[in-house]
């Protein structure tokens, strides 16, 4: 009988861990109430932002992260775009300019003005390494 024990008092352990696995899990979403932090990822091959488009509430702080091997930046500012196309902002929004992310760099953005964000990979502008942000009320 006692040595049943053992197997019980680690099942509290493992729906510890089935629990804590949803919440990450929820934390990966790219649509997120205001406040909760959203990941989008920098890749090499391709150059991408994943995942390229995404919605937020306004308030939302954006982690951008480097999990690539080479550089990558995030700009929404049309001077330094190739294409001013590329990049585009809602009206009343400032442009705003990662500078080069290193791999394994993060930069984050809170974005306090609703609207379309366009950015672009400066670096890789050329290889459509483009992205979207849609900023909700
Ligand atoms: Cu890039």
């Amino acid at each position: 009988m006692k040595r049943k024990l053992p197997y019980l008092s680690i099942l509290p352990v493992i729906l510890l861990a089935g629990v804590t696995m949803s919440v990450l899990a929820s934390l990966a979403s790219p649509v997120s109430a205001a406040g909760n932090p959203v990941v989008v990822t920098m890749t090499d091959k391709p150059a991408r932002y994943v995942p390229e488009k995404i919605t937020v509430k306004v308030g939302t702080t954006v982690e951008f992260r480097n999990t690539g091997q080479v550089v990558h930046d995030v700009t929404t500012d049309a001077s330094i775009a190739q294409d001013k196309a590329d990049v585009s902002l809602p009206p009343g929004a400032e442009p705003f300019d990662s500078g080069f992310l290193a791999p394994g760099q993060s930069w984050s953005y809170t974005f306090t003005v609703p609207g379309r964000y366009l950015y672009a990979c400066i670096p890789h502008e050329k290889d459509r390494m483009v992205g979207e942000v849609l900023v909700t009320k």
